[in-house]
């Protein structure tokens, strides 16, 4: 079937992809809040920072958003959320169903899809393939700014300088690597990753909110990354923490950029 278009120009093509992501690189050489990581936690801590009307970049070093969620438990697509995370399900319209008292199930793939759009709606700018390889820390001792480079250059193990993103305060939510984290302690910084512990899902999920927290100035740390630092259990295919700990860090960061 035929339909009617206007013919095609293969360097308009081009010259549009690159001027517009060009442009937004430059505008976001200077941001609110860098959330590195867009899994669960990560991409909740942009959203509702997006909303609250910070510049807002979210940094993913895989070609896709959604980190460890897309992956439900073992491969079947479905998550758990515990009732005091119910509500975030509603916040972001994730369809979910009651599955015993307090437990619900959702389609891991309708979460991270939805709160991925969350995200783009509250006007976070996403950089994907983009891999955190430092931070920048100054005289004042405070975090502020990201060493980045593109993830398929640290693939190739090529020899290539990084660039450096500022921002006002960053969000580690890297999972249970803590990738920021690590770095801050490995180049000297008062940080101490312990290292997750192993599965005990009650205590993991009950601590995270306390484990939340800006552990450097200018770092704050959620998601399993905070766990990972505190040498906390962890706790297989329950989201619900995931989700409360970005909501809490999205609070800890916009009070501390209110100040
Ligand atoms: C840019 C980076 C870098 C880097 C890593 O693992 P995630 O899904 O993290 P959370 O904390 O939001 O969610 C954890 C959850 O998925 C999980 O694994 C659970 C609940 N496990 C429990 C258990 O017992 O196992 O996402 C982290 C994201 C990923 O997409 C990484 O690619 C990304 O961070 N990332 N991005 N620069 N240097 N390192």
């Amino acid at each position: 079937m035929e339909y009617d278009t206007m013919e095609l120009d293969e360097i308009s093509i081009s010259r549009a992809i690159v001027s517009s992501q060009m442009e937004k690189l430059l505008e976001y050489m200077e941001m609110d809040v860098a959330v590195v990581g867009g899994g669960p936690s990560g991409l909740t801590a942009a959203a509702l920072l997006g909303d609250r009307g910070f510049r807002v970049g979210l940094i993913e070093k895989k070609l896709s958003i959604g980190g460890g969620m897309w992956g439900g438990g073992m491969m079947l697509p479905r998550i758990v959320v515990q009732e005091p995370a119910k509500r975030l399900l509603e916040r972001f319209d994730i369809t979910h169903t009651p599955y015993r008292d307090g437990y619900y199930v959702a389609s891991s793939v309708e979460a991270v899809s939805k709160l991925t759009a969350a995200a783009c709606d509250a006007g976070v700018e996403f950089f994907n393939l983009f891999s955190v390889e430092d931070v920048m820390i100054r005289g004042d001792g405070r975090l502020s700014g990201l060493v980045v480079n593109w993830t398929p250059v640290e693939m190739a193990g090529l020899h290539v300088d990084p660039l450096t993103m500022g921002c006002r305060i960053a969000v580690d939510a890297t999972g249970h690597d803590a990738v920021l984290a690590r770095l801050v302690e490995r180049k000297g910084g008062k940080v101490k990753v312990r290292g997750e512990g192993f599965m005990w899902a009650d205590r993991a999920e009950s601590e995270i909110l306390t484990h939340t927290r800006e552990i450097f100035p200018g770092l704050v740390i959620c998601g399993m990354a905070a766990n990972a630092v505190a040498g906390e259990h962890r706790m297989g295919p329950v989201f619900g923490g995931m989700l409360l700990s970005g909501e809490h860090a999205a609070t800890l960061v916009s009070s501390a950029l209110r100040l």
